[in-house]
């Protein structure tokens, strides 16, 4: 189902932020703090007050490089905070409960137990599961906003041993195919929790958990903007398996394992971010570097030439799943990685960005099944926009970058910081006062550029 396409922002006003009037970039500055403002308390933000009341994961890391530019320290506590949650194995969680929001959420913390779990953290319930590894890069993006105030707080020091352990974590615990990648082992550990990538695979898991589930969601956000009932299913099936056993990566009958490239290319990007972390430090890099270089190397086998994009492995069937995402496009990310020149045509071409498009679709705009309002199977978001950016100006794509982060500025703006929109409306959906949309538009407002460690 496509929608009717408007005159594309992106080509009707070329240039970066420069190019939107002053006095409304500040206004949208001065908003997207006041988001973030609303969002924080007291030891992490929040991704939107009402929808998701807990510390996400790899929003955390998205929402430090937006607020570094306006408070390193918070943004310092920010990941601080996540960080306090690792478990003993070095997975950094999904969620960190805040336990006065409860039953806001589900699965909440009654549902993972996570204390009874061996080698959970003793003070916080967190979520068994795990998402995108953002974490060192951001790290490193808060260390260089503030180097000073970073060395007073040893930030770099304290956080470096957690982020190598949260790194062997997914080498050692989730090389689940044993083919040099990462696994994930349900939806929401791609962050891309109903994408078609992960239909065919979905489809062979049982829909009938034990767990009586809620949908405290759906006062949020419309039904026709969230995962079905019939997904969620699906999801709370494979997070009781998961839980059951006790989330110890050793279930052999697992039926969902897949091989994200967008989760890899972040393990990718932020192994190089380690090895920028050591330097500093005085520490060895060189591994982190070769660890960079080999996972670059092991995410060409998800390369799909049908789809002109890097596609998912199913472990357990041994088969790629070749649809073009999102997620598929931004190995862009990555050096050194294979087929960049396709990528980039398929970002840039009509089945993604396009003439007419305003920010990233999150899937094939030409698919059957792409639908543009319904969360990651077809509508933009901020993220995508803000990482497809820092991917093209890798390659040397500035322009195009600059245009992408004007468009996140003046969409971010111009409905108070929607969590998703229509592609080519700009049509806000979803939540609103969305955490990474303020932080993502101010890292575009306020940075010194793309480059991908500054
Ligand atoms: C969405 O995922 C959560 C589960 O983690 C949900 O649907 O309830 C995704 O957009 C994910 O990427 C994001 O981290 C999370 C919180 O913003 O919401």
């Amino acid at each position: 189902m496509s929608a009717p396409r408007a005159e594309s922002a992106l080509a009707a006003s070329p240039g970066g932020v420069g190019s939107i009037p002053a006095a409304i970039v500040a206004e949208a500055e001065a908003r997207a703090v006041a988001v973030l403002e609303a969002n924080w308390n007291g030891s992490h933000t929040v991704p939107a007050t009402g929808l998701y009341p807990h510390q996400w994961s790899w929003d955390s890391a998205f929402i430090a490089i937006g607020l570094r530019h306006v408070s390193p320290r918070r943004a310092g506590q920010e990941l601080d905070s996540l960080l306090a949650g690792q478990w003993n194995d070095g997975r950094l969680p999904q969620i960190i409960f805040d336990p006065h929001r409860d039953t806001d959420y589900s699965p909440g913390s009654g549902f993972w137990r996570s204390r009874a779990i061996p080698g959970s953290p003793a003070d916080v319930d967190t979520a068994g599961l795990i998402q995108p590894p953002n974490h060192a890069w951001a790290v490193w993006k808060v260390h260089v906003a503030d180097p000073a105030e970073s060395a007073r707080r040893s930030f770099l020091e304290r956080a470096y041993p957690r982020l190598v352990a949260w790194h062997e974590y997914l080498r050692t615990r989730r090389d689940r195919g044993g083919r040099g990648l990462a696994s994930i082992v349900h939806p929401w550990e791609s962050g891309t929790d109903n994408s078609p990538l992960w239909d065919e695979v979905l489809a062979t898991v049982p829909g009938n958990p034990r767990h009586v589930f809620e949908r405290p969601d759906l006062m949020h956000a419309h039904a026709s903007e969230r995962p079905s009932d019939r997904e969620y299913g699906k999801y709370f099936w494979l997070a009781e398996r998961y839980r059951d056993h006790d989330c110890d990566d050793r279930d052999d009958d697992f039926p969902f394992l897949l091989e994200d490239p967008l989760f890899n290319s972040l393990y990718a990007v932020s192994e190089l971010a380690l090895a920028e972390i050591a330097d500093a430090l005085g520490r060895p890099s060189a591994q982190h570097r070769e660890r960079a270089a080999e996972l670059a190397s092991a995410l060409s086998s998800l390369y799909s030439p049908a789809a002109e994009a890097y596609g998912a492995f199913d472990v357990v069937r041994g088969e790629l799943v070749e649809k073009a995402t999102v997620n598929g496009v931004l190995p862009l990310l990555v050096p050194g990685i294979r087929h960049a020149d396709e990528l980039l045509a398929t970002l840039l071409g009509e089945r993604f960005l396009g003439a007419t498009a305003l920010l990233v679709p999150s899937y094939d705009t030409t698919a059957a099944d792409f639908d543009s309002g319904l969360y990651w199977r077809g509508p933009a978001w901020f993220n995508m926009a803000w990482l497809s950016a820092v991917a093209l100006a890798r390659h040397g794509r500035i322009e195009e970058a600059d245009r992408l982060g004007a468009q996140i500025v003046r969409l971010a703006a111009a409905d108070d910081f929607p969590e998703y929109v229509q592609p080519w409306t700009g049509k806000p959906h979803g939540t609103r006062r969305f955490s990474w949309t303020a932080a993502l538009a101010l890292d575009a407002i306020r940075h010194q550029g793309w480059g991908v460690m500054e």
